[in-house]
């Protein structure tokens, strides 16, 4: 992934949208047993465009009823026919890549280079990938004397729940679903308020294949207290994937702690992203590398877990260093997600808009130094209406991709802004760099940057963090591990490993003694 400019430059369609939409239950779409719907905006310019259900319980416990019934025979069907189905979505996800990168693109405003060429084509490598980890997946046998013989076999927990954030909105859930599916359970998912379409849209185009069981996949739309809270609650699941924010998924495991439901939880962050001296050299091309990857923190409008929202420079090239990375994001193009060329889109919501303009606050309240950015942006290919103030404004949410300069116990260098926002500072050496990465409550992404190949395996290893890239950035193939340390969350996703997390293990200790058979 990069925030490079791509051509030819093109301005793409928004997809006609139905103007309501319920849940998905049982293999049909249904209305909300209330009859409630809730208003749905785009943040490209604030205005709704559909309805979605406003769920409760009742809509929940429907959903639970239809994945209890379809649980044993889905957990029974044969592992090649399980991977069969999931290839299958795979293809169709690909065979209508660009409809639906433009779905995710409206409803949640990120560029559409982004859900082209990397929302989408990594959801349809997310299935694929757990396609084929179940054909070669195997328990284990090891003797315990000539005659007695322990087997460890897997089986699906039955029924999850699965809490999915906005911030990419169908790769979230292909995260999510595809384990859960993989591994032989049924599941009931909750999307986010904020980004409810994507999915509905896919799942018309899964469901027109008729090639998933009524039951396996259920789609409860709603919000977090009212749709999110009964389905952790409930009993009749037996495990709880939540992404989101650090206090939600707090509240999600009391919630399920009342019937010692298993949790996994993706949560914040707050990741360092260390450049030591040794990269500097203004012109080879890894340097170049090195810039960009400073200004990665832009990426998807800086709404991603991982964003590298903390800088560390060493001091010796602190100046030049942070006067090319400046340079180099004050030509960010920020605009309409549905161009091409727009490198930052639109923030999911204007709650998050909010959020982040008073952080610019914060930060200068705190004495942090504005290096660029700082305002709402001025973005290209937008509508434009009256402002607060008569200026002109644009409609929609915009940020300018902003930098603040000040040192690491600031607010904005601790608290998740969650926006095209880094703060920038510097460290001394090598053990100062790694005490300055860990003074922070997250641990889920890092990035080191080193010519040095003794300190690019020894720093990574200091850092506490689920995921260090080294001399590179925001990559997530579907094999590598993802998840966090400290209060970033537990649990993987990615990864094989990951089947385990929906999944029980039982042990079969088997006498072969002749006098037994
Ligand atoms: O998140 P929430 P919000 C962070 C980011 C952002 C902040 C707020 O800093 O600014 O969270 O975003 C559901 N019971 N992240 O408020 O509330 C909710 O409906 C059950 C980081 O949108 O965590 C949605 O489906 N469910 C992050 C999901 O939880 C509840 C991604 C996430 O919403 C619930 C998103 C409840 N009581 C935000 N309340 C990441 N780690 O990637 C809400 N939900």
């Amino acid at each position: 992934m990069s925030i490079n400019n791509c051509h030819p430059p093109v301005i793409y369609d928004r997809p006609t949208f139905q103007k309501s939409y319920g849940n998905y239950i049982g293999g049909k779409f249904v209305e909300p047993l209330s009859g409630e719907y809730f208003d749905n905006s785009s943040p490209i310019d604030g205005e709704n465009f559909c309805r979605v259900a406003r769920s409760n319980a009742d809509d929940i416990e429907r959903a639970l009823d239809a994945a209890h019934e379809a649980k044993d025979a889905w957990g029974k069907t044969p592992v090649a026919e399980r991977s069969r189905v999931l290839n299958k979505i795979a293809d169709i996800t690909e065979e209508n890549l660009e409809f639906l990168a433009r779905c995710d693109t409206v409803d949640n405003g990120k560029p559409i280079r982004e859900t082209l060429a990397a929302d989408l084509p990594l959801v349809v490598d997310h299935f694929r990938y757990f396609a084929s980890v179940i054909r070669a997946d195997e328990g284990s046998m090891a003797e315990h004397d000539e005659n007695t013989v322990a087997y460890h076999v897997h089986e699906p927990l039955g029924v999850v729940g699965q809490i999915i954030p906005w911030n990419f909105p169908l790769l979230m859930a292909a995260w999510k679903i595809a384990p859960a599916l993989a591994a032989g359970n049924c599941t009931v998912v909750k999307p986010a308020e904020q980004t409810p379409v994507s999915i509905m849209e896919w799942i018309k185009l899964i469901d027109d294949a008729d090639i998933l069981p009524d039951g396996v996949l259920n789609i409860v739309q709603g919000f977090g207290p009212e749709a999110g809270k009964p389905l952790a609650q409930s009993e009749r699941v037996a495990k709880v994937a939540f992404t989101g924010e650090t206090t939600t998924g707090r509240l999600v495991m009391q919630y399920a702690s009342e019937n010692l439901t298993r949790v996994t939880m993706e949560l914040g962050g707050k990741s360092p992203n260390v450049f030591f001296e040794n990269v500097m050299d203004a012109d080879d091309e890894f340097f170049d590398k090195c810039l960009e990857g400073a200004a990665m923190f832009a990426l998807n409008q800086g709404e991603v877990c991982t964003c590298p929202s903390r800088i560390l420079v060493q001091e010796s090239i602190a100046e030049e260093f942070t006067e090319r990375v400046v340079e180099r994001v004050k030509n960010i193009r920020v605009g309409n997600p549905l161009d091409s060329e727009t490198q930052v889109g639109a923030q999911a919501s204007n709650d998050q808009f909010e959020k982040i303009k008073n952080y610019f606050d914060v930060g200068r309240e705190e004495g942090a130094e504005v290096l660029v950015g700082g305002k709402v942006a001025k973005a290209k290919g937008v509508a434009v209406a009256a402002g607060g103030d008569g200026e002109p404004a644009n409609k929609g949410y915009y940020i300018e991709p902003t930098i603040f300069r000040g040192h690491n116990r600031m607010r904005v260098f601790q608290e998740e802004i969650f926006g095209p926002v880094t703060s920038l500072t510097t460290f001394k050496d090598e053990a100062d760099a790694i005490e300055i990465s860990n003074e922070t409550l997250y641990g889920l992404g890092a990035g080191v940057w080193t010519r040095d190949m003794h300190q690019a395996y020894r720093v990574p290893r200091a850092i506490q963090a689920g995921r260090v890239w080294v001399n590179c950035y925001h990559l997530y193939p579907a094999h590598a591990a993802f998840g966090g340390y400290k209060k970033s969350g537990f649990g993987r996703e990615n990864h094989k490993m990951m089947l385990d997390h929906y999944r029980n293990t039982k042990n079969m200790l088997v006498s072969y003694d002749k006098n037994a058979m």
